[in-house]
């Protein structure tokens, strides 16, 4: 009887880690791993609407948007809750899609949206295809941003003005 070779054990593939950067004390780069190990794990059971080819559901696990972006101390005084409500994040996918939200969206104080950067999608880890955005508020779907390349963090400027 022959034997097959038993196959190269290799570590799954992973995407390039993302960033997280602009007007923060601690720019990170961050895998799908780094979240799965450095922050606690919810779960978001979804339904969004797509326009091309409709209703989407989905259980996403992941950690929570703001303590990932919290980690990487957004230039604003933690206290102050009006300076916080000016700030911005704006997230890129790998093929230029992107979004923005503001951080009041998420902050416990004001929105207190549970947006996670997931790690897993279903039954699919994301470490190949890479994290996702979910806005479990949202009902549709244009800002579940995958293969997440990238979280600008900054405060809203007027231009010219005040
Ligand atoms: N990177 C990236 N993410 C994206 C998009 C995209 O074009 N690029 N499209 C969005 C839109 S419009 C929808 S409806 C959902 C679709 O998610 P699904 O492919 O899991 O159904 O992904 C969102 N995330
Ligand atoms: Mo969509």
């Amino acid at each position: 009887m022959s034997r097959v070779p038993a196959q190269p054990r290799t570590a799954p593939a992973q995407t390039r880690p993302f960033t997280v950067h602009g007007e923060v004390a601690s720019p990170l780069t961050l895998s799908v791993a780094d979240l799965r190990e450095r922050w606690d794990e919810h779960r978001a059971d979804v339904t969004f609407d797509c326009a091309t080819s409709g209703p989407q559901h989905h259980t996403f696990h992941g950690p929570l948007l703001r303590e990932v972006v919290g980690l990487a101390a957004p230039r604003f005084d933690p206290g102050k809750r009006k300076l916080r409500s000016r700030f911005l994040l704006a997230v890129s996918g790998g093929d230029g899609h992107r979004t923005v939200l503001a951080w009041a969206e998420i902050d416990a104080d004001f929105g207190g949206c549970p947006a996670l950067l997931a790690t897993r999608m279903d039954d699919e880890d994301l470490d190949t295809a890479g994290a996702q955005l979910v806005v479990p508020t949202d009902r549709c779907g244009a800002r579940y941003i995958s293969a997440v390349t990238g979280i600008w963090v900054g405060e809203c400027r007027v231009p010219g003005g005040l």
